[in-house]
């Protein structure tokens, strides 16, 4: 290996990390291979975007075709062909009445994007003092400034200073005492919705633009919606004319075996962000969906100017939409969404098979997604789980924590034998852990 240090890491323990590196140097399919030759059962889907598997020809043909024909096209004020097939197909795909898709690059974009568009989109209206934005305690929205500020974690927040003005949190709605292992959506915690109404009272409907959620907190240990609770979120946005979006960067794409987290809950949102599983974790580029009639409220602007004054130097690069139109034919053509619905109930059994194993003090799920909670050491927070990981990659299994839960994200092509290696690992390991 070559020196480590010039390379700062993202969200890593860099000196941890650097003293014993763990080295991806190949992917096929469900396995990567390290560089020591091992090879490791991706139970996270990369991280939480490899929907379809690695190194799928498809999309890697896709990519090598359109590098050579158009490596870069100007999105502004220029288009190019993929862009608009892309974006066709895209609405095409989702339900409910989204009509146009603005590109980024990340989910990190898509939530910046989402939530400059909800403010334009109150101020075009005429509704200018529309401004405040309201996200949730444990909300996971990417590493912008925007995003940390309606975001509800503390470490992401502490450092950047006094963030965006102008943002309330409702609570979350993670309850042990009330929802412990669960299956699927929990019965409690709907009512945890109404604590918009209180935000509203405060600040009056008149002064708040949007509230922003992730439809299943994946981030922050997966953590899945009570029954009712997004309808009932819903119901009071329709009410004070606020915009909802939703961020489904990690639901999006089949994750919940449906095309989206909207499709699965039956709750249309105003405004869906997205990224990750669009192109499949290879080229980076997210998606901003807006429902009918947004877009449209932009075009009032007279017909030589620029109606929205936002972009990326990148926005619907022909890379990234060459691989997401071949990672949506991939979808397609295996019907993957439908292949992790169908999965979703022996995936169910298996993880709760945990239930009494030790250490573990909860385990959710929904679709092909699991969090395991587990009971942290006295005084050191998150060295379990994160011992579980080093554990488990030493065995051949990549799983993913965030303090003392573990969360379990397989790509969707798994197959049953896989789920049963990692739950046989993961059980032997939390059996011997300290
Ligand atoms: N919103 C949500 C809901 C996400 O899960 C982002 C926005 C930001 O996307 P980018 O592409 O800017 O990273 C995410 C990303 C984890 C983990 O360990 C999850 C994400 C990223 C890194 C780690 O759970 N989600
Ligand atoms: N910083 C500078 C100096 C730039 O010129 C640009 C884009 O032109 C950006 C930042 C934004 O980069 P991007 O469009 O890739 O987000």
């Amino acid at each position: 290996m070559t020196n480590m240090d010039a390379y700062w890491m993202p969200f890593t323990a860099n000196r941890q990390f650097k003293a014993n590196p763990r080295i991806l140097v190949s992917a096929k399919d469900m396995h990567f291979t390290t560089d020591d030759n091992r090879s490791i059962l991706d139970g996270i889907a990369g991280l939480w975007c490899v929907n379809a598997g690695h190194c799928r020809p498809k999309i890697i043909e896709a990519i090598h075709k359109q590098v050579s024909t158009l490596d870069y096209a100007p999105p502004f004020q220029m288009g190019h062909p993929g862009a608009f097939e892309l974006a066709e197909r895209l609405v095409k795909m989702i339900p409910g009445n989204f009509d146009r898709v603005f590109f980024t690059n990340s989910g990190s974009e898509s939530v910046e994007t989402a939530l400059k568009i909800a403010i334009a989109y109150h101020r075009v209206k005429g509704e200018g003092t529309r401004q405040r934005l309201i996200g949730r305690e444990r909300g996971y929205h990417g590493v912008g400034f925007a995003g940390i500020s309606v975001g509800g974690i503390g470490p992401n927040r502490k450092f950047f200073g006094s963030l965006l003005t102008g943002v309330d949190h409702l609570p979350h709605t993670h309850n042990l005492e009330h929802n412990a292992f669960s299956r699927k959506q929990p019965e409690w915690g709907a009512h945890l919705a109404d604590e918009l109404e209180r935000i509203v009272a405060l600040h009056d409907a008149s002064n708040i633009a949007a509230v922003i959620v992730e439809p299943v907190a994946g981030s922050t240990g997966v953590l899945i919606p009570p029954q009712g609770y997004l309808q009932r979120l819903r119901e009071i946005c329709d009410k004070y004319g606020i915009l909802l979006i939703f961020d489904e960067v990690i639901t999006g794409f089949g994750r919940l075996g449906s095309s989206f987290a909207t499709e699965y809950f039956g709750v249309v949102p105003d405004i869906v962000a997205t990224a990750k599983g669009i192109t499949n974790g290879t080229v980076p580029m997210g998606a901003v969906f807006v429902k009918e009639g947004i877009y449209d409220a932009f075009m009032n602007a007279p017909e030589n100017a620029i109606e929205l004054f936002h972009g990326y130097t990148y926005s619907g690069h022909p890379l990234a939409c060459a691989a997401a139109l071949a990672t949506l034919d991939i979808y397609e053509e295996e019907r993957l969404f439908e292949r992790a619905d169908k999965l979703a109930d022996y995936w169910e059994n298996a993880v709760h098979s945990l239930k009494g194993v030790r250490h573990v003090i909860d385990v959710r799920n929904l679709g092909l997604v699991a969090g395991i909670e587990l009971e942290s050491i006295a005084g050191k927070p998150g060295k379990r789980a994160f011992d579980c990981f080093l554990q488990c990659f030493e065995k051949g299994l990549l799983i993913r924590t965030t303090g003392d839960i573990i969360a379990l994200s397989p790509p969707l092509i798994i197959e049953q034998e896989h789920i049963d290696r990692i739950l046989e690992i993961l059980t032997a390991v939390l059996q011997e852990l300290e």
